[in-house]
């Protein structure tokens, strides 16, 4: 027997000025290929889940073109995000046309279970840890069910952790990796469509774990730069710390995600440094901290954001780099919110920005906030969940003045002499420290 786990790959813009101008910003355009190329975690954890006695085909489509040669495997598998989902579907409708099964998983199937049932035999919820080794012996037994959940508590326990394939991306021309330490993020932000929807609580993985992925995902490539795909790796400095310990003999070059309590810990940041880790992202997402009440439930964004400028330097000091994420569009951003992010980003020493769009996805508060209040433009917009294309009317300003906002923003952030102006300020940052 042999499956098939398919991926969609690439990065996704819809609006042709903003994919336009894509194409001529220098930063952003190197930045979307690079991440571009990143492989499948999801999928190759569901590889590792998949009985030894069973073939495995790791594939990742860029494109879905209507002559996609389609292989004969006995079951496909397809993971999904959003944004790509209506291409999943089109895969998915192909392979059962030829009479090849189909099981959806992954991010927007689990949120989205009874729209993305119409194009599958079955549809795995959650991670697949806990549903894909039965969901198997059911299909070789003739027995598949429509639906199967996965577990959202243990992941990373015995008996349901497995370690990625990544034996699979052997050959193939990678210079960036995933992996993942924890799930969740005890923030709960309205507008999260991470793996905080498919966990019912912040889960971490043990230190000695994530070090042997990396020391397992490096010999498959050739000395890759890591990133992990987690959503707020450092919520637990105790592990912070033992993880960042573990990791220095590694000698890797890496990236996370994490919120800006990191910068309260001497300790924690000067391993950070020492670990090899070169940039961290954080969510800070407005330029003033009124715009921020109501985003989490505890209003612990709100409450930080008095401390952002300072945090940015003890992180940046170190020679680590934050690249701060902003969201534009929040209910409280009139059209001036533009020139004043752009004020806050040239005072922060920011190395690095990523401005994106206030987006609704599915299965989010946030979109059960604005369907209710009738603030979205379309019912069904999958394609534009790119965290670039509007897909809602803001309060304060009309979709079409968020729109040029972005598209300034963009061209004052990502060119040439503004990153050298900012790499600049950051190098005096980080001598001034030494
Ligand atoms: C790596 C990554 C990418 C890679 C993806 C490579 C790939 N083909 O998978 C790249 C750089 C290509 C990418 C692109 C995009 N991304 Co991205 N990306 C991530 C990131 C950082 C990590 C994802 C990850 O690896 N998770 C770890 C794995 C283990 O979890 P998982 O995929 O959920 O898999 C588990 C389950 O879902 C399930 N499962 C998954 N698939 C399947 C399939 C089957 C058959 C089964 C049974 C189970 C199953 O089992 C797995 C194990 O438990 C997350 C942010 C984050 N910190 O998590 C954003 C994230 C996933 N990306 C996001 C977005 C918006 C995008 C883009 C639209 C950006 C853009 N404008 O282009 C594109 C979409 C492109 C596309 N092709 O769909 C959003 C998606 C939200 C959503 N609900 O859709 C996230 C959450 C970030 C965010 N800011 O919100 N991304």
């Amino acid at each position: 027997m042999k499956i098939g786990l398919v991926a969609m790959s690439g990065v996704r813009v819809m609006t042709p000025e903003l994919a336009k101008l894509g194409v001529s910003l220098p930063q952003f355009v190197s930045r979307g290929k690079v991440i571009a190329s990143l492989p499948s975690l999801g999928l190759l954890t569901v590889a590792a889940l998949t009985p030894g006695d069973v073939e495995v085909g790791y594939r990742e489509i860029g494109e879905l073109t209507p002559d996609f040669e389609l292989e004969p495997f006995d079951l496909v598998g397809i993971s999904s995000f959003t944004a790509q989902i209506d291409e999943a579907y089109a895969l998915a409708d192909r392979y059962r046309a030829a009479g090849v099964p189909v099981v959806l998983g992954g991010l927007h199937v689990s949120l989205m279970p009874d729209e993305a049932a119409m194009h599958a035999d079955a549809i795995v919820l959650n991670g697949a840890e806990g549903a894909w080794p039965r969901l198997v012996e059911d299909f070789r037994q003739g027995k598949m069910k429509p639906r199967y959940e996965g577990l959202r508590a243990g992941v990373f326990e015995a008996p349901n952790y497995v370690v990625p394939r990544f034996d699979l991306l052997r050959g193939r021309p990678y210079n960036r990796l995933t992996v993942q330490s924890s799930r969740g993020c005890p923030r709960n932000c309205d507008f999260c469509a991470a793996s905080l929807r498919i966990t019912s609580s912040f889960q971490q993985k043990p230190v000695a774990r994530v070090v042997e992925e990396i020391r397992i995902a490096r010999d498959v490539t050739d000395n890759p730069f890591f990133e992990l795909a987690d959503d707020n790796t450092f919520i637990n400095r105790t592990w912070g710390k033992q993880f960042l310990r573990a990791v220095i003999p590694l000698e890797i070059q890496w990236f996370t995600e994490a919120d800006i309590s990191l910068a309260e810990d001497d300790e924690l940041l000067d391993l950070l440094a020492q670990s090899g880790c070169r940039q961290v992202l954080i969510g800070l997402e407005s330029p003033a901290g009124e715009d921020l009440a109501g985003i989490d439930p505890a209003n612990w964004k709100q409450k930080q954001h008095g401390r952002y400028l300072d945090a940015i330097e003890r992180i940046q000091s170190r020679g680590v780099s934050v690249n701060g994420c902003f969201i534009l569009g929040l209910d409280t951003h009139t059209p001036d919110v533009f020139p004043r992010l752009k004020e806050f980003i040239d005072r922060s020493g920011l190395l690095e920005v990523q401005i994106t769009v206030q987006t609704p996805f599915p299965g989010t508060p946030l979109h059960e906030r604005m369907r209710r209040e009738g603030a979205l433009l379309k019912e069904r917009y999958w394609e534009r969940c790119t965290l670039f294309d509007v897909t809602y009317r803001p309060k304060r300003m009309t979709a079409e003045e968020l729109e040029a906002g972005m598209r300034w923003l963009f061209g004052e952030l990502y060119n040439e002499r503004e990153y050298i102006r900012r790499k600049r300020q950051y190098m005096e940052i980080v001598k001034a420290r030494m």
